[in-house]
């Protein structure tokens, strides 16, 4: 009599535990592809605004002598350069903010550190540094989200600058 409750129940565990593993199976594999897919994958630079610059340079000296700076900027990660702006002659501070459109630029790598250096241009001596910004896209979407308009400051602080993200 033992005999038996004692094989009735062993077969009730092994009908059990082969019930498990059956309903587990499908579900897990197919879960987590489908939250990873409603999120982008790509972010890309559609416009560079430039806020505010500083007016003068460390030593107090305004960028050109008789006329507002001329300014552009690169973006480069270390030292590959991957874009140059067209130069904006003669601003002065009712010219900003000012923007610079057209190119949309991927940023491939999500943990690469990108610099965005803001110039002005010279043309009878190199052009001066008047600062420069850094970014991350990991860093951007940490902190705020897939931000379709990320606004930094810079080095100096007086520099600010928004950059035009598009997600996809
Ligand atoms: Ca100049």
């Amino acid at each position: 009599m033992h005999k038996k409750i004692y094989t009735f129940c062993f077969i009730c565990l092994i009908a059990l535990f082969s019930g498990c593993s059956k309903s587990n199976s499908p579900t897990s594999p197919n879960g987590g592809s489908n939250n990873n897919l409603s999120q982008p994958t790509e972010v890309r630079i559609t416009a560079v605004k430039i806020l505010g610059i500083p007016w003068a340079d460390v030593y107090g000296v305004g960028w050109d002598l008789f006329t507002g700076p001329d300014i552009f900027w690169k973006l480069r990660a270390g030292s590959t350069l991957y874009l140059t702006s067209q130069v904006i002659y003669d601003i002065s501070s009712a010219n900003l903010p000012i923007t610079w459109s057209g190119n949309a630029f991927l940023l491939s790598n999500w943990g690469q550190t990108y610099t965005l250096d803001v110039y002005d241009f010279d043309d009878v001596s190199d052009s001066d540094l008047i600062g420069s910004v850094s970014f991350s896209v990991n860093g951007i979407k940490s902190g705020n989200g897939f931000t379709s308009l990320y606004t930094t400051t810079g080095s100096p602080g007086t520099l600010q600058i928004s950059l035009q993200l598009e997600w996809k």
